[in-house]
Order: C-alpha cells, then structure tokens, then sequence
C-alpha cells in the first residue's frame, strides 16, 4: 500500500483532493539517465529537430506558431532512442502506484489514458487532445515566461453548470502524473475541485481572467526533484512557465481497460501511429507487454486497428 507525503494511502488522497504527492517513484539511478535524456530531447526540440512539440503562445493543439519550446510531445517515440523514458514508464513502482490509483490489476493497464466517452469528446475536442497524449516532458522557455489558464481538462470553461455537472459525473479510467526531474512549482490546483461544479466566482475567473493570480482556495505545488503529483485532469488548475527557472517535468498517462473499446479513437486521435512500428513494440520492457496487447485490442475492438484514425483538426 503505497502512502503519500502525508502518510496518507495514494488512492484515498487522490480521490479526496483531486491531487496527490508521492515521493520515490524515480530510483537513484533512474534520476540521472532521465535527466541526461531530457537533455538530448530538450536540445532537438528547440533546435526544431523534433517536430512534436509545444510552442509558446498556444494552450492546445495545433502548435504551428512561434519556436519558444514549453513541451517535448512522444518522448516514447521509436526515433528518439531515447529507452531511459520506457524503462521508467513500465518501471515497477510506477505500474504499483497506478494500479492502486486506479483500482486495478497490473494486467488490466494500458498505455494512455483517453477520454471517458465519445459524446463528451466531441463537446470537448480541443481540450481532449491536449490531454490525450502518452508521455510528454515539460520544460521552461528560452525566450517568454508562459501562463495556462485555469481549467479543467476535459470541461471547458463556458460549459453550462448542468452540463458541467454531467461531465464532472463521467468514471475516468486513467490517471496522470507529472514527475519533477528539477525542482518545480509551476503548477497550481484548487483542492477538491475536481468532482463539484464550478462556484459562481470560480467560473467568472476561468472565463473572464482565467490567468488570475487570486483564484480561492489556489494551492501552488511544490515538487523537489523526483516527487511526483497525480492530479484528476478535471481539477481546476493553471501553470505558470517561467524562462528563468530550469523546468523538466515528465508528464505521463495510465489508464485500465475497464473503460472500452469506446475510448479507443480518443486515445489514438493524435498521432500515435509510430506505436504500431516493430521499433516501438521492440522496445517495450515485459513488465509492458501486457499493457500495450490490452492497448492494441482496444483499438482492434474499435476497428482501429492500425492505432491512428483521422485527426481530430
Ligand atoms: O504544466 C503543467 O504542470 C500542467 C499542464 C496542463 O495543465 C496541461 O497540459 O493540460
Ligand atoms: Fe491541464
């Protein structure tokens, strides 16, 4: 039973806060090979060798504009050769931090964690796709300090409160985390915001100043190097992205197959057709082989078999 910086079991703080932080999920010897590895990626992002990246000035996807980096999408790729990243996803204290998140047994995961339902996909398409992704590393800009705006990942901001309500209602079936690989406070939640509908202040400020420095009862959180924080993608949250301060912060998704094969076009929306290549299948350690078949039946289910359907833009 995995505990978390409060001595409080993973599962039970995460369902009642919406966020928990957990210490330990990078072993000693993992934590430089990460940060080695999000160099070599950091440097082929900025210098626009890698093309899958987030660019400053845009929330969601698309990112064609600018060349300021704040995200290194698909640090799973094949092409980037980087193994460091697999070895940690498929890691054991990450799946038995996950399967107790989730309530689930280690050969019901799989990779990505996908939206809960078609109907709410496409209400919420723009959103959907920021969040839909495998694993990303986040990192601070060169050139601009960056805010996100305070939201909820799969219910924008002006949805209507029965609506909202009716979407906050939906199981999740997935869980993401971001690990911090140097210290890093750039992200703030709203405690226990994650399943009530928004106040009637804190919907004036994610539609009227959604970068709002005063949202009640913000909480900023702190990682120090190797913590991680799972959050519930629907807590109200922000990031402040500052060009100062060294910010590389892995970004990742698990989820069960409990949830169908519905989820499946939502998980396989966004490009990840290079998971279907010998060169990624070869790379996966066996503590993730199960996960991935699971992952390729979803998508078989779904007619989808070749693990991309038409993009969502
Ligand atoms: O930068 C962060 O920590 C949060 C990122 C985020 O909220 C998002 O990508 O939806
Ligand atoms: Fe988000």
């Amino acid at each position: 039973m995995l505990t978390d910086i409060n001595n409080v079991p993973i599962d039970e703080a995460l369902k009642k806060d919406g966020y928990v932080i957990v210490d330990n999920l990078i072993t000693e010897e993992q934590l430089p090979k990460l940060k080695d590895a999000c160099e070599r990626v950091i440097n082929k992002a900025r210098n626009g060798e890698w093309k899958h990246r987030r660019l400053v000035g845009t929330q969601f996807p698309p990112w064609t504009e600018g060349d300021d980096v704040w995200g290194v999408q698909h640090l799973l790729h094949p092409d980037l050769k980087e193994t460091a990243f697999m070895e940690w996803y498929g890691s054991e204290a990450l799946l038995a931090a996950v399967s107790q998140l989730l309530h689930t047994k280690r050969d019901d995961l799989q990779f990505g964690k996908g939206k809960q339902d078609e109907g709410v996909d496409r209400i919420t398409q723009r959103h959907s796709a920021d969040c839909l992704e495998l694993f990303n590393l986040l990192i601070n800009p060169q050139e601009h300090d960056f805010d996100l705006t305070w939201h909820r990942d799969a219910v924008p901001a002006e949805t209507a409160q029965d609506k909202e309500e009716e979407l906050l209602a939906i199981p999740h079936y997935g869980t993401q985390w971001n690990t911090a690989l140097y210290e890093d406070d750039c992200l703030y939640v709203v405690p226990n915001s994650h399943r009530r509908v928004r106040t009637p202040e804190e919907r004036d400020i994610t539609i009227n100043d959604p970068k709002s420095h005063n949202m009640p009862g913000q909480l900023r959180v702190a990682l120090k190097p190797g913590q991680t924080v799972f959050y519930d993608n629907n807590i109200l949250h922000r990031a402040a992205y500052f060009s100062s301060k060294k910010r590389a912060t892995l970004h990742a998704s698990m989820g069960t197959i409990e949830g169908g094969h519905h989820r499946a076009k939502t998980v396989f929306q966004h490009g990840l057709d290079w998971m279907n290549t010998d060169a990624f299948k070869a790379s996966l350690p066996d503590s993730l082989k199960t996960p991935f078949d699971n992952t390729q039946a979803m998508a078989a289910r779904a007619g989808l078999d070749k693990l991309e359907t038409k993009p969502i833009h």
